[in-house]
């Protein structure tokens, strides 16, 4: 594997759509007892059925700590392959690579900076090195070569691309104190032009209500086909989400993508408030001598963070009255794809989603 220091425009590589076919898709075995309740065991459940969903049409590639390879293996489908690697906790899609691709069928992962979604202004937890390294570990693995670009704080979770030279990314995130602060409005926009290989980037100014990643876009909005987006939405002027909702509605209207289209806007309807309980609470360990919860707190709770696979959109769900029409509404974007339904809270309780657990693998 070759580290490079050239940027994937300029060898003539982008950032493929979610929807494009995939390879494969990574997680990471969940484990750290201050992010996931009662020693993570409703947590693994829980995403052991986010594999075996995905793993019907994906290569599916988990990696562990040492100490938990044996549990993780008696547990996982034999398919899904394993790979023992360190981490700090478990999300794929903000510590694993950015994979881009070349019109002429090769493969390169980005490895961007990471520190827990803030570092010393408000990360979330106070050591990320192993994180840090996991994007490049992970190429090497797939023999991909990598671009170092650690000098750029970026997570998966706060872009999303049509994988036609537009990117989706919220100000709330790229702009916050804790990832570059260096850099303007505008040296960040030619970073993601020279790293995803777009020539238009579409911000919009917030993500969803207490999130911690500063509101990352895939919490809030995504495309699911060139010129489509959906957008996480209340009718509920009383719920502070819905000033953000709006807002970032103005701005999805106002824009234009790369090839000057107009955006459609569907409407994905949130469940309502979900806030942790006292038991759950109880059930994390502290963090640094602090507690990473507090009863009743509200969750980042929405279904814009699903997982597109080859064959199925892979969706949280909550026991909302609003699981059934979000699970429509992302049927009928998505004809071709099966909607798998998963119950989601005890994701959720670790700060993410469906979304930001997984990590597309693209096809060449
Ligand atoms: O991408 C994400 N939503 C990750 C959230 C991390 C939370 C750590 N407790």
């Amino acid at each position: 594997m070759k580290i490079l220091h050239t940027t994937p425009a300029q060898d003539g590589f982008y950032m493929p759509a979610e929807f494009a076919p995939h390879e494969g898709c990574l997680m990471i075995w969940p484990e750290r007892s201050d992010s996931w309740q009662y020693g993570a065991y409703a947590a693994r459940k829980a995403f052991l059925t986010v594999i075996r969903a995905i793993a019907k049409s994906e290569k599916m590639t988990v990696l562990c700590s040492e100490t938990q390879y044996d549990n993780a293996r008696a547990q996982l489908p034999d398919e899904v392959r394993l790979v023992v690697m360190e981490t700090d906790d478990a999300w794929a899609r903000d510590v694993g690579p950015t994979f881009v691709v070349s019109r002429t069928g090769e493969r390169r992962g980005i490895d961007w900076g990471f520190n827990a979604w803030g570092g010393e202004v408000d990360g979330l937890y106070p050591s990320w090195e192993r994180d840090n390294c996991v994007a490049r570990k992970f190429c090497d693995l797939l023999e991909n070569d990598c671009y170092d670009k650690r000098d750029f704080i970026c997570e998966g979770g706060s872009i999303h691309v049509d994988g036609e030279g537009t990117a989706l990314v919220t100000e709330a995130c790229l702009l916050s104190a804790g990832r570059n602060p260096d850099l303007s409005r505008a040296e960040i926009e030619q970073v993601l032009c020279d790293y995803l290989g777009v020539s238009k980037v579409i911000w919009i100014p917030s993500g969803i209500y207490n999130d911690e990643t500063n509101e990352h876009v895939d919490n809030i909005c995504c495309f699911t086909a060139p010129g489509e987006v959906v957008l996480a939405w209340t009718d509920d002027e009383s719920d502070p989400q819905y000033a953000l909702s709006r807002a970032s509605l103005a701005a999805l209207e106002a824009a234009v993508d790369a090839k000057g289209r107009a955006l459609t806007v569907h409407r994905l309807p949130l469940p309502a408030p979900v806030t942790i309980t006292a038991e759950e609470c109880e059930g994390l360990d502290l963090c640094d001598g602090e507690p990473t919860r507090t009863p009743g707190e509200r969750l980042a709770a929405s279904y814009v963070n699903f997982y597109i696979a080859n064959g199925a959109i892979v969706m949280p769900a909550f026991g909302d009255p609003n699981d059934k029409p979000a699970q429509d509404m992302l049927q009928m974007l998505f004809p071709t794809r099966e909607i798998i339904a998963v119950p989601a809270r005890d994701i959720l309780i670790g700060g993410g989603n469906i979304h930001c657990i997984t990590q597309q693998i693209p096809k060449r």
